[in-house]
């Protein structure tokens, strides 16, 4: 731990956070930059918000601070030096966010340039990475990593910096981690989780959301979008998943209609459109989520903007009803964790879930008229050319608009990955979901890395696609822009022929134009109308 200061101005004191998440932008929109990502996997393009930093400065705000949240993917190393000498008279701490593993080694190259230039000031790291792996505090550029929650633990170092006690009250902050005289890490005991019914509202930048774009499959496809948060925590303790170290499977919830106030203030200060929900799992609990749903719902029939939300669900509780709220109330496309399409893999990580529940749970959603993205990943430990090869003769059978499918990653902290450490291929900057993390049994990166691609193509261009998206654009017409959209973003992929393309691109322009001009649908199509 470093020699670090007391303060003594009147001022405010002033912690600067950054997100060190690489990006390009061209000044309208940002697009993520992940290492080793040559191939489209369907992951996330557009950036969103740093909803994590702009909680705890919220926070911190509320007890006196003063805040600053920079993206890297807007500033270089010596913009942001610059950006920090602006404040350094009060600088109280300058604050990393080390969300995903594969920047860690970026970051601390750019946390070294930073301890090298305010050598008094406390750096403190945060985030999924740390809280699965607090190792990082042996680096001699970080002074501190909070696990877990980060608001409250992050006050209370701050504050203990303040008063020239972080050495000896460092052991007695809960959630945090440092490293001891000896250069050993050292963790303290688990913060119980915060109230977040009470938090603040995330401290919003201007600057930062007119460059977040939806993403290729969105409702409505163009416009601004934000992240917001609803709960906080996942019930279900999934295998690979890192949120049972970070969240305990406890969920916490805000009022909805509290909820609802946030986003109507986003739609009318900062002319969001879209809204991407973090929650872990949106429909962990079916009152909360109904509730949400009349609150929103209010919300759009008061405000003549027309806007939509994206959420995670557990494909294992839904129903009618939550679908046909979740329509009213805007929540217009759903994440389902899929995982996998084989019975034998869904068995090992997500026993919970079955594949023909996922089957009838993907056509109820269709049946309701709301987007389906579905998650999966693809390189467990026991995969091989075989499993590829009967994961490509299913996936059409599942009706999603849109597929996700990254590689299995073993996080530390998670339950898998001790069974499966001996098995790491790749350095941190592996560790994207992009890439091949691990040796397969009976396959190879190179042709593990082929089958992606060639999945997607499986999918997008197989005529049961075809006969999902004219069905369900023509019982939904108000879809047909976002499908339109997507399908354009998928032919300049190379991942939807010219032949499909033209088909599907065509069909829902037309039916677009149709609702567009406020006409009803002509006869010809009425007639293919389901029901
Ligand atoms: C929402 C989400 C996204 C969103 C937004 C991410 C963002 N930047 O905000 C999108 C879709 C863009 C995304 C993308 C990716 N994600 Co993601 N994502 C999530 C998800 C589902 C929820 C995160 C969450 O809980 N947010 C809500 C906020 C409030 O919680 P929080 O981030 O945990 O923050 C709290 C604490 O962690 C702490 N904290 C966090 N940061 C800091 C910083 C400081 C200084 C301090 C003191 C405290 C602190 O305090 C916060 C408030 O209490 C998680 C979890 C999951 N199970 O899947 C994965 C997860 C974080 N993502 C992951 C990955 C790998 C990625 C991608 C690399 C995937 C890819 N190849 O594209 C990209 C990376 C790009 C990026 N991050 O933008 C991994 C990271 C694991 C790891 N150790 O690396 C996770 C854990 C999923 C998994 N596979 O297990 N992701």
């Amino acid at each position: 731990m470093n020699d670090l200061p007391t303060h003594t101005t009147a001022s405010k004191r002033h912690v600067v956070f950054i997100d060190p998440l690489q990006g390009r932008t061209d000044r309208t929109t940002i697009e993520i930059e992940i290492p080793g990502r040559d191939r489209y996997t369907g992951s996330p393009v557009g950036i969103k918000d740093p909803i994590a930093l702009q909680y705890i400065a919220a926070y911190l705000e509320d007890h006196g601070y003063d805040t600053t949240v920079i993206l890297k993917a807007l500033m270089n190393d010596q913009e942001i030096i610059q950006h920090i000498e602006a404040v350094e008279d009060h600088l109280a701490g300058i604050c990393l966010s080390l969300h995903s593993t594969y920047i860690v080694p970026g970051a601390l190259e750019l946390a070294r340039k930073l301890k090298a230039r305010f050598p008094r000031t406390p750096i403190i790291v945060g985030g999924y990475h740390p809280t699965g792996d607090p190792d990082v505090v042996k680096e001699d550029c970080i002074d501190f990593a909070i696990i877990g929650e980060g608001e409250a633990s992050c006050h209370e170092i701050l504050e203990a910096v303040e008063r020239g006690t972080a050495v000896e009250d460092s052991r007695t902050i809960q959630g945090l981690a440092f490293s001891d005289a000896t250069g050993e890490p050292v963790c303290t005991p688990a913060r119980e989780r915060l109230n977040f019914a009470s938090m603040p509202w995330p401290k919003r930048e201007a600057e930062i959301l007119e460059l977040c774009r939806p993403g290729p499959l969105s409702y409505p496809p163009v416009g601004r979008v934000a992240q917001v948060s609803y709960s906080r925590g996942c019930p279900y303790g999934c295998t690979f998943c890192a949120s049972v170290g970070m969240w305990n499977r406890k969920v916490q919830y805000r009022d909805a209609e509290d909820m609802a106030n946030e986003m109507r203030h986003l739609i009318t200060d900062y002319g969001i459109n879209n809204f991407f929900f973090c929650d872990l799992s949106f429909n962990g609990k079916r009152s909360r989520l109904l509730e949400l749903c009349d609150a929103v719902e209010a919300v759009h029939q008061e405000l003549d903007v027309d806007f939509g939300s994206h959420v995670m669900c557990t494909s294992t509780v839904i129903d009618e009803i939550i679908l046909s709220r979740m329509r009213a109330g805007r929540f217009l496309k759903i994440d389902y964790g899929i995982e996998d399409v084989l019975e034998g893999t869904i068995d090992r990580i997500k026993s919970f879930q079955r594949i023909d529940r996922i089957r009838s749970t993907l056509d109820a959603t269709n049946e309701h008229g709301i987007l389906i993205r579905g998650l999966m990943m693809i390189g467990y430990p026991w995969e091989t050319e075989d499993t590829v090869r009967e994961r490509e003769e299913l996936i059409d059978q599942f009706p999603v608009d849109q597929l996700r499918v990254c590689f299995y990653t073993p996080y530390k902290g998670t339950p898998m990955y001790e069974t499966v450490k001996d098995r790491i291929i790749v350095d941190m900057a592996g560790f994207t979901t992009d890439q091949p993390a691990i040796r397969c049994d009976g396959i190879d990166s190179p042709a593990l890395m082929d089958s992606i691609p060639r999945l997607l193509k499986r999918l997008y261009n197989s005529e049961k696609y075809e006969v999902h998206i004219e069905s369900k654009s023509l019982a939904y017409p108000d879809l047909n822009n976002s499908y339109w959209h997507y399908f354009e973003y998928l032919h300049n992929k190379g991942l939807m022929t010219d032949k499909t393309w033209k088909r599907l691109s065509t069909l829902t322009a037309e039916r677009h134009s149709y609702i567009y001009a406020g006409a009803a649908l002509p006869n010809s199509e009425l007639r293919m109308m389901p029901g």
